[in-house]
């Protein structure tokens, strides 16, 4: 009996659940570069390059297993354009009578997969993803038990369930289960900064960058500057260079900004990680293991941990618990278009141009740029969540719906209405100040309210509290606002309204097709 081992583009890890036990002499494992994956959103080329490059090297070490691999290749004639084509194709190729494959990330790709039984008339198994550290059972049950789902207290039950910093009383290492007040220094001295080697392309990803670049050329972003790794070796590599040079400064400079420079004392990891090369608990324990060996202080290494067995792990399960409503949610009832600079890059605003800047060479921004900057405009200009939602899903390599949802449309939009975050991200001028040097370097005066060269973060702000006052003036994290809000008079407020009303009117929205395009490429 032959059975059939689909491994999807983001499943690329040799202890995949389905490859664990599988017998290579009764199986055929399944991989596929389709159409549809590379444009349902129209992906920036550094994502299609990693994952195509990644799925081709994963196939050559599957192959050195003793796996029988079938491969489809996005240029072959006969190739369908999908999964559920491709699988189609592939059970009747090998005459297969069962399927086994891990869970889809995405609710539209498990769509699918629960159709395949039905649609090939074979039995499919369905297995969970253990890639994850909680069980999507264990998440429901914690969500259900919990008055509102916070994160705080999840990432304390995941320390206590993976053992990662605890001591061997039950009580968290250094007696604290949180460090982040330590975490949120400026930006640093031009002489603390570090430097990080791209992974040079071998022949397979060059291969793969031709392709690319001829295939879609017109998606935003470019090909050129490609390095991020695409094997477990690679990815392995470049963490063990993060936990060297830039871990022990990760956690106090985690939310600072600079122009020019894209990485500062970020792991650039999510890339690896989401497409299985680099295993999140493994990566935990490094981070660990180096505190534990004094190189890197309590704050680096708690806060490193917080945002995998923490944020990640519970973005995940929000995602999962909330679908598919979560994808339509507007609980602030959005409806502007993004705006054109978004894909253009073209702005006076310094944060934004740099943002994006970055965005478009290397489909990567850190969690403060893409939170503070880019979603915190879009949310205070009021952008249709689902519009700023697929932009976040074309720019970044590491973007897949599961996380990028819950970060977008949740914490970032409030178009969860709370869900995720307790108050919505909005911030005026004198946030993204302290935290980057970008206002020195702006056209726009930070410090002006109204009026000719003010930042128009400031009076954006003030415009959106007041907009949505009759649904946010009760949220207690927001009460000093208010106040402040009430306090300043009628005049101050109407200026501040009037400003941002003129600012609004003037953006130009984006060409429609930049992120779905009508037809498939
Ligand atoms: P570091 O700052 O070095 O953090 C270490 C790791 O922690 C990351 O690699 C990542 O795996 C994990 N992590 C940190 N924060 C989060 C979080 N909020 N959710 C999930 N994982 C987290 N992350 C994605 O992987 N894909 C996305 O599509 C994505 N979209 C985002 C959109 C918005 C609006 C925001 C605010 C955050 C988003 N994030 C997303 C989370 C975070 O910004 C990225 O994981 C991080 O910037 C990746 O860079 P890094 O590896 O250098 O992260
Ligand atoms: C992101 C992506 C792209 C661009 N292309 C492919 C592909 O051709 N074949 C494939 O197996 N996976 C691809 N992926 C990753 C998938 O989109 C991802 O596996 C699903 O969205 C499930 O999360
Ligand atoms: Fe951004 Fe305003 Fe600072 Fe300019 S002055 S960089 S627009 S926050």
């Amino acid at each position: 009996m032959t059975t059939l081992i689909p491994v999807l583009g983001d499943q690329l890890s040799h202890n995949l659940a389905s490859l664990r036990e599988a017998d290579p002499r009764s199986s055929i494992v399944l991989m596929m570069e389709v159409g549809e994956e590379t444009t349902y959103v129209r992906h920036h080329p550094h994502k299609i390059i990693l994952i195509f490059s990644a799925m081709r090297h994963f196939a050559e070490e599957l192959r050195e297993r003793g796996f029988a691999v079938d491969y489809i290749q996005l240029d072959d004639p006969e190739n369908g354009g999908s999964f559920t084509a491709e699988v189609g194709r592939a059970v009747r190729r090998h005459e297969a009578e069962g399927i086994r494959v891990v869970e889809g990330a995405e609710w539209r790709v498990q769509k699918a997969l629960e159709g395949w039984s039905e649609r090939f008339g074979v039995p499919v198994e369905i297995l969970p993803d253990d890639r994850f550290i909680c069980p999507l059972p264990d998440f429901f049950t914690w969500a259900a038990r919990a008055d509102k789902p916070v994160m705080e207290f999840f990432y304390r039950d995941q320390r206590r369930r993976t053992g990662l910093l605890m001591e061997a009383d039950g009580k968290p290492a250094g007696g604290q289960w949180n460090f982040d007040k330590d975490n949120r220094s400026g930006p640093p001295h031009e002489g603390d900064l570090p430097s990080r080697c791209p992974v040079e392309p071998d022949a397979v990803t060059r291969e793969v960058i031709s392709l690319v670049a001829k295939r879609f050329p017109n998606h935003f972003g470019r090909v050129e500057g490609f390095g991020l790794p695409v094997t477990a070796v690679g990815a392995a590599a470049a963490f063990d260079e993060f936990v060297a040079t830039r871990l022990p400064l990760f956690g106090t400079y985690q939310d600072a900004m600079v122009v020019g420079e894209d990485l500062l004392f970020h792991a650039a990891m999510s890339t690896s990680m989401n497409c299985g090369l680099l295993d999140p608990l493994d990566a935990c324990r490094k981070v660990e293991a180096a505190w534990r060996a004094g190189k890197a202080p309590l704050n680096a290494a708690e806060g490193f941990i917080r945002q995998i067995i923490g944020w990640r792990e519970y973005m995940r399960g929000m995602y999962w618990l909330e679908m598919p409503g979560l994808g339509a949610a507007n609980a602030l009832a959005a409806t502007r278009p993004l705006p054109d600079f978004y894909w253009t890059g073209e702005t006076d605003m310094r944060c934004l141009a740099e943002s994006i800047r970055n965005t478009r060479d290397n489909a990567y921004a850190h969690h403060i740029q893409r939170l503070m900057v880019l979603g915190n405009f879009a949310l205070l200009a009021g952008v249709l969540p689902q519009a700023i939602s697929d932009w976040f899903l074309v720019v970044y390599a590491d973007a897949y719906e599961w996380v990028e949802h819950p970060n977008v449309i949740g914490m970032s939009q409030w178009a969860d209405g709370g869900r995720i975050a307790t108050k919505p991200y909005a911030a005026s001028g004198a946030y993204i100040d302290r935290m980057s040097d970008y206002c020195r370097n702006c056209v726009y005066d930070v410090r002006k309210k109204v009026g000719p060269r003010a930042c128009p973060f400031n009076a954006l702000y003030w415009d959106f509290l007041a907009r949505h006052e009759s649904k946010l003036a009760g949220n207690h994290r927001l009460r000093n606002q208010y106040a402040t809000w009430s306090r300043m008079g009628t005049e101050k407020q109407e200026a501040y309204r009037e400003w941002a009303k003129r600012f609004l009117d003037g953006l130009n929205p984006a060409e429609p097709g930049w992120a779905r395009s009508a037809t498939t490429e």
